[in-house]
């Protein structure tokens, strides 16, 4: 089984491109992915791509101002979407669903169709359980009030995944070993400690509540894929707080 080494199988990947802009030339046969940097579901694609070894180039877009190819490629002009040579390919899941099936090699889902399902399953409830009210909560800008009627709501969908996770008994959902649904949930389990430091409350989601899913969360940090995309929580804070003011930082270096 071929697991990815420290060295990501990205071979380019641009500025955030904008209107007007040119698009890079494409090299023939080379999985492309345009993404976004900050977004958890580009991640997603672009964790699948590093975890499988699949050499892959990246363009980056600038979602505030989109080039008008990128219209062309993908007419919902949203990240991430796969290219390959002239063809096309948009959704998170669908994504990354493709590149399993097109990339065996390591397997990312349990053999078992049953329990595949249940993964997929668990994906569309932290999507919507935990995913949505993450995102809300990130770019509430400073809204305090907006902040606390939200943040009541995420702690019942995390129960499920620490429940599961004591279910399971294991390091990763996905045994021993990260799989699809490691994956598909870690954007956002990357952007958890992120709350603390945007609103200062600690008790928000606690280790002493999730003592599981912070274990995993400490785990997810190891593995190769993880590491060669992580972005520390002070860096998504300055993205996140410059946000509401109209400043996206899609370039900016990591915050030390
Ligand atoms: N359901 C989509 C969501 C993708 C998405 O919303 N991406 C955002 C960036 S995080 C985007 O491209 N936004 C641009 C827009 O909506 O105009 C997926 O899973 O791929």
């Amino acid at each position: 089984m071929r697991r990815s080494g420290a060295i990501a199988p990205c071979v380019m990947s641009t500025l955030h491109l904008a209107a007007g802009s040119k698009c890079p030339p494409y090299q023939s046969g080379m999985m492309r992915c345009y993404s976004m940097k900050y977004c958890p579901y580009a991640k997603r694609t672009l964790l699948i791509l590093t975890a499988k070894n699949i050499k892959h180039d990246i363009v980056n877009i600038n979602l505030q101002s989109k080039p008008e190819w990128f219209l062309e490629k993908n007419p919902l002009g949203k990240v991430p979407t796969l290219e390959l040579d002239g063809r096309l390919m948009y959704e998170s899941l669908v994504t990354c669903d493709y590149l399993e099936e097109a990339y065996p090699d390591p397997p990312l889902y349990p053999r078992d169709a049953w329990s595949k399902g249940q993964d997929r399953m668990l994906i569309e409830l932290w999507n919507s359980k935990v995913a949505f009210i993450l995102n809300k909560i990130v770019t509430a800008g400073g809204d305090r009030e907006v902040y606390s009627q939200i943040i009541t709501n995420i702690p019942e969908g995390l129960e499920l995944f620490e429940t599961e996770l004591t279910k399971r008994n294991t390091k990763y959902f996905g045994g021993a070993r990260p799989g699809m649904l490691d994956y598909m949930i870690w954007p956002w389990g990357e952007r958890i400690p992120v709350l603390l430091l945007l609103w200062g409350d600690e008790t928000a989601i606690s280790k002493r509540q999730f003592p599981k899913l912070f274990s995993w969360m400490e785990c997810m940090k190891e593995d190769p894929a993880v590491k060669a995309l992580y972005i520390n929580p002070k860096t998504y804070v300055k993205y996140y707080q410059d946000r509401p003011n109209g400043l996206f930082q899609f370039d900016m270096e990591q915050v030390p």
